[in-house]
Formats: C-alpha cells, structure tokens, sequence
C-alpha cells in the first residue's frame, strides 16, 4: 500500500531564472517576472515551482556558483522579491522548492576567499587543497588525473599558496570540504535553515552524491585514452560518509513539511534506493538519468551513440520499475536545464511531427509512476536551437570549454571536423534548454523588451505560449488535459504498477498502468508511419484520450499518435 503524500501528487514546473521572464528590460529573466506568470501556471495545473539558483552568484555556470546562500542575484531582484514570490505561490495553493547547490561554491563566495588567502587560516580546511605533484624534471602538475564535467583537470593551481583547490565543476566552483563539521554546520545555517526559515517547500538538492569523496586522492583509471584528465566519479560518487551526511540535512528539514529531490547522476538500482528509500530517512526521491542520458556517455556528454525505440523503452522501463517493491518514491522527467530538448532528441522537431511528437512524449510522461517534472518551453514544445548557429551563439561555459578543450587537442582540425564538432555541440549542448522562454510572437519572443543575454531560438513566431494558449489543438492545450487526466486517476498513473506490453515492436510504445481497482491501457506510435492498432489484451477497452483531435481510423494509428484507454472488466 503505497503512502500517499501531496509531493507524489504535485505536477512541478522548473524555472531556470535567466531565461524565463523580465520584468525590467536588462535582459535577463527575474523574480518579479516569475511572479507575474503564476496565473499561466496555476492555469496549467502546475502545483509546485522549482526555481534554479537564484542566490548571488557571478554567474560563470549561471547561478550554480553561488557566491552567498543568503542574498539574490542583483540582476534577479532582492529578498524582498522572494518573499513575495513565495508568498504568492502560497496564496495561490501552490508551493516552491529551490535549488540546493552545496557540493561547491564560487570562488568569490566569502569562504573561498578566506581560505584561500594562507595555508593556516582558519577556514583553509573548509575547501579541498592539495600539494602539487612534481615530475622527474620538476615540473609541477595536478594532485592527480581528475577531470572535471566541463572538460580540464578538475584542479586549479593558486600561486598565493603554491596548493591546487579542487573543483569537479568549473574553476570558479570550488569543491567544499565536507569532512570538517564547521563547514558542514555554516552550510546547513546558511544554504538550508535560512530559506526554510523564509517558507520554502523543500529543495531539489543539486550534485547529492557527491559531497564525500574518497580521501586517498588516488589517480582515476584511464577511461579516455584522447583525453589527459580523467573521468573521476568512482572518487566522489556515493563516497564513504555521503549517507551520514544526507541523513543530517533530513534531520534539520524534519520539522518542516517539505519535499526535496536529489540530482544524485547516473547510478545503480542498489545506490539509488540508499538514498530514497522511505525508511533510510534521506531524501523524498531523486531523478534517473537513464532517458536523457540516452545516446550519450555519462562520462562525457558529448560522445554520443545512436539508438533506437528499444533502447527508448528499455531506459523508461527501468525508470518505471524502480521503486517496484520498496518504499522509495521516483520522478518522471525527460528535460531540464542540463539536457537538449525532448522533442529533438527523442520525437521529431520537423516542422510536419513537432507537435505531434510533442504531444506523444506530453502523453508518455503524464502517464508514468513518480512525481512528474516539466521544464519551462517543455509544455510548448520548444526545441533545440537551429543547426547553423555558429559558437558565439552558445553561452554554457561547459559547451565553450568543451569547444576550447577541442581546438587545443585538434588546433589543424579542418572544416569537415569542425563541422562534426558544431553538429554534436548542437544535439546536446545544454545551450539548447536554456534559450529564453518563448511568451509570444513580439520581439525577443515577449521574454525581455530590451537585448536578450542569449539569442531567442529562431522559431519563436511560431512556437510560443500565447499562440498555444488561444488554440484548443496546440500542444501546450494537450499539456493541460493531460495533466488533469494524471490527477484524476492518480491511483493508476501516479501510483500505478507500470507493465510494457510487446517490447520488441520498434514503432509502437504499448504499455499498462495497473492500480488497486482499474488499469489503463497506453499506445504510443513512435515512427513517422501510420501504423496498424492491434489490441493486445482480452478487455474491452473504453477510450480516456487521444493526443489527436479526430482520429482517422480506430484500427491504424497515424504517425506519433497516441491513445490511453481504461480496460473494461
Ligand atoms: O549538474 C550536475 C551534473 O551535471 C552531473 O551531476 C551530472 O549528473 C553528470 O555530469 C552526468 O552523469 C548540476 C546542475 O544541474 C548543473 O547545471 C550545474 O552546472 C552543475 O550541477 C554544477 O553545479
């Protein structure tokens, strides 16, 4: 018997702040222009936002370099600001989560500054310094091989104190040390209790499996033969103390009612439930990386393979099955701010099947167990950017460095690479998420009515919320029915055993959600062809939806078509 709470119910929207909405023509999205879409997102059926970093910050990995836990990003607004955009969600019956970021600060954070200024200062130790390693010759290098997500040594030399920080991120985001109790003290006052303190619902709780890393240091094995920094995860993923401290910062939020939501990465049935089993008392559940890591190696985001709808089904199956038989929770996402467009990488962002594919992934997604999550743009269909954007137009520090890392390893790369190098960038660059929301057909898509920080995807005369919303068939219109229709037989798709029926067909995703009193019955078309409908269970069966609004035939399902059904017993 499943225990039924308002977090498993709730439908959350992501904001990332930069893009979404501005208030005050600087170009850049803010906190009064989140408040003012409230309305749009009640409309629908959004119960919860989730804001990413909206904390003070330089801004290198967009707000994920936090330089005070404590204060908004100027160009974002004030406390002040927060308070009333907290307050509004309340009045309004919804809730707001926001970013926890405490794997690592910015470098211009308070406590970076400290420790970096002598060896004995008293907060030295609440970051993670190491000797250089010297050759045979004396030539200085890193501690070790680590290298970072975005591409380098995951270590910086700081001449100040002839030691190299630590940074799995970027330069500028260096890693805290959780092993000193001070640190981990100031984190929980500063990072967490403050914004409880202010009414926040929980956080979704950014890198959470990587606060404890192995303490030898010791050099990662050679994964990439091309590269000289190697991929270093077996050494901070789940490391040797990553429960305690998970367990600590459930203890602080216990006397609050709030929801928190990992983003533990790529990990093991067997890792995960250690953090999201409801006895284990760590966090109410955690994202999966198995779809929208589809395609791609999650050492390297941009080495890439190709796959097909099995690989599809076979990646939503072991999400869907995760909490079978336990007491854990689980999400159901397939974009965020970290990840292309759903709709290019998994439907068909051609002008003939974008919607259609849409609306088929809308229906996939709003059928599935767990707590669903939608990416601001998702819900109108926004996709990746145009293919003949040059570099300039991207502005993800991972995507430049990883450009940067390229030249330096290829520097008489000819066209033809460069070519290959700018079609990988565009599938998956996070660029692609992070293009400003598109509210209309005005200049800059409605988003700023000064200069967008970041060009707005070519296509927003067509593809934008106000288009969408005046029009019963648009895709942002399928959105609001679907999420209804998951409220309404919560029982089935919220809490439902999920079960696949005819794995191995390469264009039809057919599946059943299975309540306590009734079970529905999914069939997505996942090819640009019509396909014939054969029914695969004995039932009779009563149509609930369709993602087309006059099905042709009941027998063939046109292209990306999708129809859930309830069985009659
Ligand atoms: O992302 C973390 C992140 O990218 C990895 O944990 C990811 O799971 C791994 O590379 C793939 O397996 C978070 C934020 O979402 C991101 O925007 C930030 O840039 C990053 O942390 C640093 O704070």
């Amino acid at each position: 018997m499943i225990d039924e709470k308002w977090w498993k119910e709730a439908t959350v929207y992501q904001i990332w702040p930069t893009s979404y909405k501005d208030s005050n023509g600087d170009g850049v999205g803010d906190i009064p222009g989140v408040t003012s879409t409230l309305p749009y997102l009640q409309e629908l059926g959004i119960d919860v936002v989730w804001l990413s970093p909206m904390y003070d910050s330089p801004m290198n990995d967009f707000g994920y370099d936090i330089s005070d836990y404590e204060n908004v990003y100027p160009g974002f607004g004030t406390l002040q600001d927060m308070d009333t955009l907290i307050q509004e969600c309340h009045s309004r019956g919804m809730k707001i989560i926001l970013d926890l970021v405490i794997n690592h600060t910015s470098d211009q954070h308070a406590w970076f500054k400290e420790s970096r200024l002598s060896k004995d200062n008293a907060k030295r130790d609440w970051y993670i310094w190491k000797p250089p390693r010297y050759d045979s010759e004396g030539n200085r290098h890193p501690p070790n091989n680590w290298g970072s997500y975005f591409s380098g040594s995951a270590w910086k030399y700081d001449e100040l104190t002839n030691e190299y920080y630590l940074h799995l991120f970027a330069e500028s985001q260096p890693d805290l040390n959780w092993e000193n109790e001070d640190t981990r003290q100031a984190i929980f006052q500063s990072a967490i209790k403050f914004w409880l303190d202010r009414g926040v619902d929980g956080f979704r709780i950014d890198t959470a499996g990587m606060y404890s890393k192995h303490q030898g240091f010791k050099d990662a094995p050679i994964k990439f033969a091309d590269i000289e920094f190697q991929p270093c995860k077996i050494y901070h993923q789940h490391g040797p103390r990553i429960h305690e401290f998970h367990k600590a910062i459930a203890d602080l939020m216990k006397p609050f009612d709030v929801m928190t939501v990992g983003e533990v990465g790529h990990s093991t049935r067997e890792e995960s439930l250690k953090y999201v089993s409801a006895k284990e008392c760590e966090m109410n559940m955690m994202f999966l990386f198995d779809v929208v890591e589809l395609g791609t190696d999650p050492a390297d985001r941009f080495r890439m393979h190709e796959f097909n709808l099995l690989n599809f089904k076979k990646a939503v199956k072991t999400q869907g099955e995760f909490i079978e038989g336990t007491d854990a929770w689980s999400t159901v996402f397939i974009e965020n701010h970290d990840f292309p467009r759903s709709i290019s990488r998994f439907g068909n962002d051609s002008p003939e099947f974008r919607i259609a594919s849409g609306k088929a992934l809308a229906m996939l997604q709003c059928c599935l167990t767990g707590t669903e999550f939608i990416f601001q743009g998702q819900e109108i269909g926004m996709v990746n950017v145009p293919k003949d954007w040059t570099i300039d137009d991207y502005k993800d520090i991972g995507t430049l460095n990883y450009y940067k890392q390229f030249l330096e390893l290829n520097p008489n790369a000819d066209a033809k690479q460069l070519n290959e190098l700018m079609k990988k960038i565009n599938l998956l660059a996070r660029d692609n998420a992070r293009t400003p929301m598109q509210w209309d057909s005005t200049p800059n898509a409605g988003f700023t009515s000064g200069t967008p920080w970041m060009r707005v995807n070519d296509n927003y005369q067509k593809i934008n919320v106000k288009n969408e919303s005046c029009n019963p068939d648009s895709l942002l219109s399928f959105w609001k029915k679907m999420i209804q229709l998951r409220k309404q037989y919560k029982d089935v798709f919220i809490y439902g055993h999920f079960k696949i029926l005819d794995f191995e067909n390469p264009k039809l995703f057919t599946f059943l959600k299975e309540g306590k009193d009734r079970t529905t019955y999914t069939v997505i078309n996942f090819s640009t062809e019509e396909v014939e409908f054969e029914k695969l269970v004995n039932e009779d069966l009563e149509f609930l939806q369709s993602t087309s609004s006059s099905i042709k035939s009941n027998d063939k399902l046109s292209p990306y078509e999708g129809r859930v059904y309830l069985l009659k017993h």
